[in-house]
């Protein structure tokens, strides 16, 4: 049986590279997605070397939405079938209260979270639909159903997530297309350092007393949606870390 292919954004850190690692290990052929050339080009040898995978890498800013178009475009017959699309890039940037956020926070967030998926989504999918079959995999965040205190526009763009996924799913319920939103809680991964702009002790301290969840406990759930019979559609995941009551509420040992 031919085999199936994965396209994992932001598959250079965290929950993308757990992706990439665990659809590899279930027999997939692997697209790889990032902006960092030399990270991308680490994570091929490795899933080649460790799990023998089929493996595509593409270097691309998910902002970029020519450079998106022309990587995907450059996919030959081999691997322009993209049964799942895991759509990941993205991050936060800051955490101040909305009157004192940064404008540039703000934009690249949305540019990568709203609009970078949409990209990705709009490139990939017509092709499903015309094979009427195919899977949006979409991360989202317990921070998109409820803000939490200075979470303002990352929690922004994580709700749009949810209702750009829920929108989706609606237009192609007539096709056998399923598409997933899945929400995790609090994960140790780059995303606290990169929040906080490299400052690596504050990013520690958002997993201070609980233990946090992992980019490859992400890669599971990720995986087992889309390993679910045709007939079912899981359509929401919300994963919390043990001992975290909602996006808000973490009970931490002293
Ligand atoms: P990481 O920082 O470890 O990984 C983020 C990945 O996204 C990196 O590969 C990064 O690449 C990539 N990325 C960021 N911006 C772009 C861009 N413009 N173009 C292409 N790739 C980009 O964080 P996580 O693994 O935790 O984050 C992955 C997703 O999970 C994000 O959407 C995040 O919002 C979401 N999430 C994370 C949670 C957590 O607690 N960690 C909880 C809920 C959701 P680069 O190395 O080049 O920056
Ligand atoms: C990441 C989880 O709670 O830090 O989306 O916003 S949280």
């Amino acid at each position: 049986m031919e085999k199936k292919i994965v396209l994992v954004t932001g598959a250079t850190s965290g929950i993308g590279e757990g992706c990439a690692k665990r659809f590899a290990l279930g027999g997939y052929k692997v697209i790889i997605t990032g902006r960092n050339h030399n990270k991308l080009e680490l994570l091929g040898q490795l899933l080649r070397e460790e799990y023998g995978a089929e493996v595509c890498a593409l270097n691309f800013d998910v902002r970029d939405r020519e450079g998106a178009r022309r990587a995907i475009e450059s996919l030959d017959e081999n691997w322009s079938r993209i049964d799942v699309l895991v759509n990941n890039a993205g991050l936060a940037l800051g955490l101040e209260p909305e009157y004192e956020g940064s404008w540039e926070d703000w934009e690249t967030m949305i540019d990568t979270n709203i609009k970078g998926l949409l990209a990705m989504t709009r490139l990939i999918v017509p092709s499903m639909i015309e094979r009427n079959s195919g899977h949006v995999v979409n991360i989202g965040s317990v921070a998109g159903d409820a803000a939490y205190p200075s979470g303002n526009v990352y929690c922004a763009t994580k709700a749009a997530v949810k209702t750009i996924t829920d929108g989706l799913r609606l237009d192609v319920a007539h096709t056998a297309v399923r598409v997933t939103n899945i929400k995790p809680g609090l994960v140790q991964t780059n995303f606290s350092n990169t929040r906080f702009h490299g400052d690596d002790a504050r990013a520690d301290n958002v997993y201070k007393g609980i233990k946090p969840l992992t980019g490859d406990d992400i890669a599971d759930v990720v995986f087992y949606a889309a390993s679910a019979p045709a007939h079912v559609q899981i359509a929401e995941v919300l994963v919390l870390a043990t001992h975290q009551g909602s996006g808000s509420m973490i009970h931490r040992e002293p």
